[in-house]
């Protein structure tokens, strides 16, 4: 059951109830589901993470776009059909909401357009696999993903396993300083690679628990308009060999390049052809940081909430 708070928005009850009382929720993107993970393992995916939201006591919010309307919250149903590929559903970041819901066409949220919604909601925390950031070559394409400047301006704490490794992370940190986000590292001081748990760059900050990651928000909040990247290294045994990691990074890095991918079909691109490349691998290890930071996310909106933030 949802209600409808207007016409080109939808908040689904369960989310508006604990949203209206104070209770912990998260928000979780749509275009891991529809661009970046193959089927049928997006759907179990994106299952798996509203479970151990659930499990953790905590409300998930899945966000997309849906013939027009700006849906937080949907069910399994809603989300098989966005993401069935006869619907071609767009890739949204921030500035293609209004564009989405005003031409009545479908589409999944990035990490920009899923924190812009779920602030203007009332949610403060998400979950992703890993954030977008300054591509390799981005001196000469200007390819830096928006997130990056959303998260300058929205004050929403997201949990990623750093940013993906076909980035250039250290412009990508960079960016992050200059824009204000801050960042630390959760029971790690180095910043994690995605398929890796240590991408080789130091943070300044980690956080032993989902309470002091809380706190750490909450007080950055209050002076602060800017948001907060927790990152949360996958697992060290699940993660991708380092030989296997390089090896399909540099193919698919060129895979791309020769296919001719630019702007918001970069990342997609890369991300399939390094699945083909890992023969599944490298789809096993998203699936487990996804759910995992879905987790870690579920338990620092609780501790949020017990806050009164
Ligand atoms: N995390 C994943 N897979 C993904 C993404 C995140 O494990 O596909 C998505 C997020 O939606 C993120 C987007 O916002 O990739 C970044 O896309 P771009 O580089 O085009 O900004
Ligand atoms: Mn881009």
């Amino acid at each position: 059951m949802t209600t409808s708070s207007s016409p080109s928005l939808l908040v689904a009850d369960d989310v508006a109830d604990a949203i209206a009382s104070g209770r912990a929720v998260v928000a979780l993107e749509t275009t891991i589901v529809v661009h970046g993970l193959p089927t049928p393992v997006n759907l179990e995916v994106a299952a798996e993470c509203e479970a151990v939201v659930r499990a953790a006591g905590a409300v998930p919010a899945t966000i997309g776009v849906v013939q027009g309307v700006l849906n937080i919250g949907m069910t399994p149903a809603v989300l098989e059909r966005l993401a069935d590929p006869g619907h071609h559903a767009a890739k949204l970041s921030a500035r293609d909401l209004g564009l989405a819901v005003a031409t009545h066409a479908d589409g999944a949220t990035t990490v920009a357009g899923t924190i812009a919604a779920a602030h203007t909601a009332g949610i403060s925390v998400m979950a992703t696999g890993g954030l977008g950031g300054v591509h390799r070559g981005a001196q000469v394409t200007y390819d830096e993903s928006a997130d990056l400047t959303a998260l300058s301006r929205t004050p929403v704490l997201v949990v990623a396993s750093g940013v993906k490794s076909i980035l250039d992370i250290g412009a990508t940190l960079e960016r992050l300083d200059s824009l204000g986000v801050a960042v630390a590292g959760y029971r790690t001081s180095r910043f994690p690679g995605f398929y890796r748990s240590d991408s080789g760059f130091d943070l300044d900050w980690r956080v032993e628990s989902p309470e002091v990651a809380a706190a750490a928000f909450a007080a950055h909040r209050l002076w602060s308009r800017a948001g907060f990247l927790l990152a949360n290294p996958v697992d060290e045994e699940r993660q991708l060999d380092a030989r296997t990691h390089d090896d399909a990074l540099s193919a698919a890095l060129a895979h791309a390049q020769n296919a001719g991918a630019s702007g918001k079909d970069v990342t997609p691109a890369v991300l399939a052809e390094f699945a083909r490349h890992t023969a599944g691998a490298s789809v096993r290890v998203n699936r487990d940081l996804v759910v995992a930071n879905a987790a870690l996310a579920a338990r620092i909106a609780v501790a949020l909430a017990s806050l009164g933030s």
